[in-house]
């Protein structure tokens, strides 16, 4: 890691510290991705085949994952597996339950009603990324929300896995199946954005999509976004980021172990160490070489170290300062008094507590959702939640005493925008009133 003493920094440096790497190559990528929605929109299934034939090297794509064959990848699904997808599918529902919208209604004036009320989207996309590391914890934080929202539809889309065969972790099918969710394609990357945004022969067009992709999934959902004819997204995305904030008191070895959990996930991981300890600082190095060792995926997580920070503060309120300037996906607090500390944290998108709050615990069972804003988004991004699969909407309704009530007002409003039609909108209704409570 490279190590900063913050107090020694000016403000260029300290601004160099937290900065995040470029997401420039992504106006590289853009025009490539713009070719591939282009395609799809233009000869639908049969540039879907021709793109799995490129990327994927299946030749012949059935697009659609049959039941039967959902039904033998289910067969190869090691019980403890089942087990443990079961008790993070119970404690994700139990969380997001617990966020059902309520409709709300209010007389603002007499006689003028205004409810708000939420309904399930109609239909929904969730991407599940393919590539080293499928990720069945995912389809279980965009299934579960889609499920418990009552989206009338919910599709899964996925990469198909080893060339020349369909090779989906029965994982993912069982947290689908789970979820409700049995339309499943076996298609990814920025051409499985696009069948999903604008629909093909055998795909039918969803109206928002969901979860993490790599680079080009990234960038196809922003440009589907930016078309009313598209679909609309979650979040914007960057490479997934933890900050861990520990104080001299945290167990090296626990902290050395989530900084790699982060790391494993790519190269491109931001891994992000702040105390005020210098000893602990030198000790979680220690831990690190000798944990990074064992690891399967030591080469990544290596060249996400490589270019990982770790920043030592005078004090604790310096670091949780730090902390908030950078707004880091996911903070883990290891401190004295890890509790009282989270009420000071005001960027982050999801708070792991205490020495036994790894965030693993998060990433798969706790019941939080782990899909988040990155890239500091989360300063005004919220992590995702079950309303995130409703859409809004608004009603009003006047009665004669309602229009009596408000109408001068709007009048006068109208006036001083000088929008005689919307004046006149309601100066007729109030001369009706008027008429009409002469007769009478
Ligand atoms: N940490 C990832 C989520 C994840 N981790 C899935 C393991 N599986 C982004 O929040
Ligand atoms: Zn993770």
């Amino acid at each position: 890691m490279q190590r900063f003493n913050w107090n020694q920094l000016d403000q260029a440096g300290q601004q160099a510290a937290l900065a995040r790497p470029a997401l420039a190559d992504s106006a590289a990528l853009a025009p490539t991705v713009q070719a591939i929605i282009a395609a799809v929109r233009q000869e639908g299934d049969a540039a879907l085949q021709r793109f799995s034939q490129q990327f994927d090297q299946l030749p012949d794509n059935p697009l659609r994952l049959s039941q039967e064959e959902q039904q033998r990848l289910l067969g190869l699904l090691q019980p403890e597996r089942k087990a443990a997808i079961e008790l993070a599918y119970d404690n994700i529902r139990k969380f997001h339950a617990a966020q059902l919208p309520r409709d709300i209604e209010v007389e603002t004036s007499a006689g003028v009603i205004c409810q708000l009320k939420s309904r399930p989207i109609g239909s929904v996309g969730l991407y599940i990324p393919g590539g080293s590391a499928p990720l069945p914890s995912t389809v279980l934080m965009l299934g579960v929300p889609a499920q418990l929202a009552g989206c009338p539809r919910a599709v899964l889309v996925t990469p198909p896995g080893k060339p020349n065969a369909i090779d989906i972790a029965p994982e993912i099918i069982y947290a689908a199946n789970l979820c409700g969710i049995s339309e499943i394609y076996t298609i990814g990357g920025a051409q499985a954005i696009a069948a999903l945004a604008y629909g093909t022969e055998s795909i039918a067009k969803v109206d928002k999509i969901f979860g993490p992709g790599n680079r080009y999934v990234t960038e196809a959902k922003q440009q589907v976004s930016q078309d009313a004819k598209g679909a609309q997204i979650d979040m914007p995305a960057g490479p997934s980021e933890v900050l861990v904030l520990a104080d001299a008191e945290a167990n090296p070895a626990f902290v050395a172990a989530d900084l790699l959990s982060q790391a494993e996930h790519g190269p491109d991981s931001q891994v992000i160490l702040i105390s005020d300890s210098s000893t602990l600082l030198d000790n979680v190095e220690i831990q690190l070489a000798a944990q990074l060792a064992a690891l399967p995926r030591g080469a990544i997580a290596a060249k996400a170290l490589a270019h990982s920070r770790a920043i030592l503060t005078a004090d604790l309120q310096t670091a949780v300062a730090v902390t908030n300037a950078y707004a880091p996906e996911h903070l883990i607090v290891q401190t004295r008094d890890a509790s009282a500390l989270t009420e000071q944290f005001d960027s982050a998108a999801s708070i792991f507590v205490g020495e036994w709050t790894p965030e693993s615990a998060g990433d798969y069972a706790s019941g939080t959702n782990h899909v988040l804003p990155t890239y500091g988004y989360s300063r005004t991004v919220s992590s995702l939640s079950l309303t995130d699969f409703y859409r809004r909407f608004t009603v009003q309704q006047l009665s004669a005493q309602g229009m009596r009530n408000i109408g001068p007002a709007i009048v006068t409003l109208a006036e001083a925008e000088s929008l005689e039609a919307h004046a006149n909108a309601v100066r007729l209704r109030l001369a009706a009133l008027e008429k009409a409570g002469q007769n009478t």
